[in-house]
């Protein structure tokens, strides 16, 4: 029953049925435990439980039992949203929340994360702050400040925009607001902000949140004091248009990001596959000279890597197609460094069938500025996404264009000179839809290095 040829084979998803938001990421006693947005009767939106899976090498997960699951006539009967994972004195706590109205709850494990009892006095956040006419009231963000905790709450204000709210406790069982932590204007950037998440990094702050309507993440850093956070640089955390609702991983000296990757195609599509949504693989964090948020992917997924193949100093002629002798597949890293020389547009196309009637391209384009992943051929089938997705890439004189693609069948990611990433999904519908080539357009270019790996499959 689960469509094949566009299952992710190194990305995570769950056995069957639908997949959103990554929830209470935690690393417990040397595991890491990924939880995430679960609708287990069927492959749409609904129901919302937190499905669970775990591993010891952020490559490899182990699928564990459901952890959370709507209570009958309880404060979450009609879903158990996002929310986050705490060590509350050396009790695994989840905070999340609970619908309908939006009302925050905890639930706690004794078992070492397996089964998880809900706290009896939920919902420890019954109602918005009085007076605040509030949009949207969820996706509690938890983190210890000396001897309190925070919660960043996802909300927004009528008629202002995108906010989140401040709270704090100090048993995560009672809560008092302390104010607004951060607020947008609607015109600028949506109207709830839904997913934040607000972290120390690199000596400044950070918050990410997935703002209504935007469809993508986006980020601020600045200074925070006084439980206030003053935004200094904004960015987008993703360019490729399926990133979403993204939620960190804290471990000492690293910070990881996860997001969900939506689907490109119908929903009708989505049920006869009997699977949506697949979890983006995990990329660290880290802090420019400028404040922008630099994303690499983790060093583990590296141990995916199969059949290297290297090439050098590829002269790629204006209007010609490179092929790569002996290079193909769905399930592929290719490691990038191309030197854009004159050409006007230069980089790769994948998932390329041998007559060029399917491929996708990622493409540096000089004169816009922008790397774009181009998907008007990506399918023969019109019943899926073919429209461009990219971002500003501006590179300077003599700067090489740097890219690290990773191609997962119907998901491709791309990182591209550290601070722009660009991932989308592609649904291909030729079996031998599993080229690799190079090209440039306008002028030459020169592709200094070229790897390629076949990435093993973790299902
Ligand atoms: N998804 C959850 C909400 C959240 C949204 C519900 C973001 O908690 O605001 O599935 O994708």
């Amino acid at each position: 029953m689960l469509d094949q040829r566009h299952r992710p084979r190194y990305h995570f998803l769950p056995p069957a049925n639908w997949m959103n938001d990554p929830n209470g990421l935690i690393q417990w006693q040397g595991v890491y435990h990924l939880f995430y947005q679960h609708n287990p009767h069927g492959a749409f939106w609904g129901t919302m439980h937190w499905g669970h899976a775990a591993s010891r090498d952020l490559v490899h997960w182990e699928h564990w039992p459901i952890a959370l699951a709507p209570t009958p006539g309880g404060p979450d009967a009609d879903g158990c949203f996002s929310g986050c994972a705490v060590d509350d004195g050396g009790v695994p706590t989840l905070v999340y929340t609970g619908v309908s109205p939006e009302v925050q709850c905890l639930a706690t494990s004794r078992d070492g994360l397996r089964t998880w009892q809900k706290h009896p006095a939920n919902p420890v956040i019954a109602a918005p702050p009085p007076g605040l006419s509030v949009t949207g009231f969820r996706d509690p963000c938890v983190w210890r400040e000396g001897n309190d905790w925070l919660m960043a709450l996802g909300s927004g204000l009528e008629g202002m925009g995108g906010a989140v709210l401040l709270y704090r406790s100090a048993d995560l069982r009672h809560w008092d607001y302390l104010g607004p932590l951060c607020t947008g204007r609607e015109e600028e950037t949506g109207a709830v902000w839904e997913c934040p998440n607000f972290f120390a990094l690199g000596g400044r702050h950070a918050l990410i949140t997935s703002p209504i309507p935007l469809r993508r993440a986006i980020y601020f850093t600045g200074r925070y004091a006084e439980h206030r956070f003053t935004p200094a640089v904004q960015g987008t955390v993703d360019w490729g248009g399926c990133y979403y609702a993204p939620q960190i991983l804290r471990e000492a000296g690293r910070t990881l990001l996860f997001g969900w990757l939506w689907e490109g195609r119908s929903p009708e599509a989505q049920q006869a596959a009997g699977w949506a949504g697949v979890m983006s693989l995990p990329r660290a964090l880290s802090l420019t000279a400028d404040g922008q948020l630099a994303f690499a992917p983790a060093l583990e997924l590296q141990a995916l890597r199969r059949e290297p193949r290297h090439f050098a100093a590829l002269d790629l002629a204006p209007g010609a197609e490179t092929m790569l002798p002996g290079v193909s597949g769905d399930s592929l890293e290719i490691a990038l460094e191309l030197d854009p020389g004159e050409a006007l547009t230069c980089g790769l196309r994948l998932l390329c069938t041998p007559d060029g009637s399917e491929e996708a391209g990622i493409v540096y384009d000089r004169a816009g500025g922008q790397l774009l992943i181009d998907r008007a051929r990506s399918s023969l089938s019109d019943g899926v996404e073919r429209e461009a997705r990219g971002g500003p890439l501006a590179l300077t004189p003599g700067e090489a264009l740097r890219l690290r693609v990773f191609v997962d069948r119907s998901v491709v990611e791309v990182f591209a000179n550290e601070t722009l990433c660009i991932t989308s999904r592609v649904y291909p519908t030729q079996a031998d839809a599993m080229g690799v080539r190079l090209f440039a357009q306008g002028g030459g270019a020169k592709a200094w290095s070229l790897d390629v790996w076949q990435m093993a499959p973790i299902h």
